[in-house]
């Protein structure tokens, strides 16, 4: 497969972001993050992950090698008991924050930066064809603006052989692509786009990529777990789906849960003081709730609507 695009972090001031990311639709940065932030979060999650049982007994945590006894993955009960624990660390959230990745975006997006508050762990254990997440565009999750922007983050090295991320270049062009509607997934061999990109990517190295550019990720064949992060980031004055904000779903996650340890209150609801123009707002959230297309819709507009209205009352 043909390599990603790469520019080192430090040369970053003399070529414009912007322009290679609209025309490819992505870029890795290579070397941005300091090797001791990203792996002093991946200990931390090695220590959860281990006290749960899915590293294998007598390795350490350099290995990362996975029971695969324990394997699971988003839409099993016991992969969400020990996301929860990862959610709620603060370190996991304040990775998004990293001072040389906001200074990155804001090279691409400007001064007027919203870090989404949610981002995504990825545990993948290996060898699981299930867990392998195919073909899309985070535009169908994330919606808002479509001038939005992702980093993948992977916190140790990722050789072809762990499943990193392989990137459709120039996909972003084609505006929303056809997807299987249960799934999300753009059905394989459709997706729009010039050539797959893939490659190694190493710990401290971030993939930007635009919220309409088609991406998957590789196979895990390792005997290792795969742990990276997604975080997503846009201009503030542009749309942003509430959906973003709070918790959607019918779990019983909340902010206040995700806080109950944490010793800083700095990034707690950093986003309530922005003006944000939420698409839908208020009011529409208020007609969704009684006239979305079915009940299950409607709960979850109202699940929305409740926590904005105690996140950010009037
Ligand atoms: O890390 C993965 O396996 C998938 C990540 C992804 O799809 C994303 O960053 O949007």
């Amino acid at each position: 497969m043909k390599p990603f695009r790469e520019i080192y972090a430090p040369d970053l001031q003399s070529r414009s972001l912007k322009k290679e990311i609209a025309s490819q639709g992505y870029l890795l940065v290579r070397g941005l993050l300091p090797f001791e932030d990203v792996n002093q979060l991946l200990n931390e999650i090695l220590l959860i992950v281990g006290v749960a049982g899915w590293l294998m007994p007598g390795y350490g945590f350099v290995e990362r090698a996975a029971d695969n006894g324990a394997i699971c993955g988003e839409s099993d009960s016991s992969f969400n008991l020990v996301y929860q624990q990862v959610f709620g660390l603060e370190s996991f959230h304040a990775l998004a924050h990293h001072p040389a990745l906001r200074q990155v975006m804001k090279l691409l997006i400007g001064s007027r930066l919203l870090i989404h508050p949610k981002p995504i762990g990825r545990l993948i254990f290996p060898n699981c064809e299930r867990l392998v997440i195919q073909a899309h565009q985070d535009h169908q999750s994330i919606a808002g603006d479509p001038e939005s922007f992702t980093a993948w983050i992977p916190l140790h090295n990722c050789p072809l052989e762990l499943g990193p991320l392989r990137i459709l270049e120039g996909s972003h062009r084609f505006g929303l692509q056809k997807v299987d509607p249960e799934t999300g997934i753009i059905p394989n061999g459709t997706a729009r786009g010039g050539d797959w990109v893939s490659g190694q990517i190493n710990a401290g190295d971030v993939l930007i990529f635009h919220s309409l550019t088609v991406h998957a990720a590789a196979p895990n064949v390792s005997k290792q777990l795969r742990i990276s992060l997604d975080c997503r980031f846009q201009d503030y004055e542009r749309a942003v789906d509430p959906a973003n904000l709070v918790f959607a779903g019918s779990s019983n996650r909340s902010w206040e849960a995700t806080y109950a340890n944490w010793r800083s209150d700095d990034l707690k609801y950093f986003w309530k003081h922005m003006s944000l123009k939420l698409k839908p707002s208020k009011d529409e959230l208020i007609q969704l709730a009684q006239t979305a297309a079915s009940p299950k819709m409607q709960s979850r507009y109202a699940r929305i609507l409740s926590q904005l209205e105690s996140q950010m009352p009037g």
